[in-house]
């Protein structure tokens, strides 16, 4: 879900910031060459599915070439952070995106589940400096969690696929990279 119309950025905000500022950088959505891992989760694995389906259709219009994308399923959104922590470390994918749904009915353990993956994928990204993308559901129903995996703008795995393409980019600029 991203800002709501209220509070995202107006589309004209930033003309005339150049002239207030020494600079301001942001990335794009232009994925040609790219390498992207996608970790998701077997776990309410349906609604995994979906995100991956909105993933991959949005890496493909950004120009992410299929064959430069690998998919990796483990057993729960706990398990998301150790995988992601593989692949940043392989070399071989310039960002991950996390795929899951953690559902508040269903779990007495929701907190500690949805926590810890939380700060594994943050720490991961940190700890590697490649970008690992947070698009697990957190909602308290199933119905939630398939509004925010359907066809459209709405589908995490959609946003997360995009925000991956759109931080390689960012961060491969020269004021924020050495
Ligand atoms: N894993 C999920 O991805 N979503 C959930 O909602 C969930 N619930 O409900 O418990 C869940 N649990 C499994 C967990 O991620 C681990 O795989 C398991 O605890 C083994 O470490």
């Amino acid at each position: 879900m991203g800002s709501s119309d209220e509070t995202k950025l107006p589309p004209d905000a930033l003309e005339g910031l150049a002239a207030r500022v020494g600079a301001s950088v942001q990335g794009d959505h232009d994925g040609r060459g790219l390498r992207i891992g996608l970790a998701c989760g077997l776990f309410n694995g349906a609604i995994s599915w979906r995100l991956l389906d909105g993933a991959l259709d949005a890496l493909r219009a950004s120009g992410v070439d299929p064959s430069d994308t690998t998919v990796a399923w483990v057993p729960g959104a706990f398990e998301l952070p150790m995988v992601a922590r593989g692949f940043a470390r392989s070399g071989a994918v310039d960002a991950v995106a996390c795929l899951g749904a953690v559902i508040r009915g269903e779990t007495g353990h929701y907190d500690f589940v949805a926590g810890e993956c939380a700060r594994g994928i943050q720490r991961v990204q940190l700890d590697t400096g490649v970008p690992v993308i947070f698009g697990v559901l957190t909602t308290d129903t199933v119905d939630q969690a398939m509004a925010r995996s359907g066809t459209g703008d709405t589908n995490k795995g959609r946003e997360a696929a995009l925000t991956a393409v759109e931080m390689v980019r960012l961060l491969r600029s020269p004021h924020l990279s050495h």
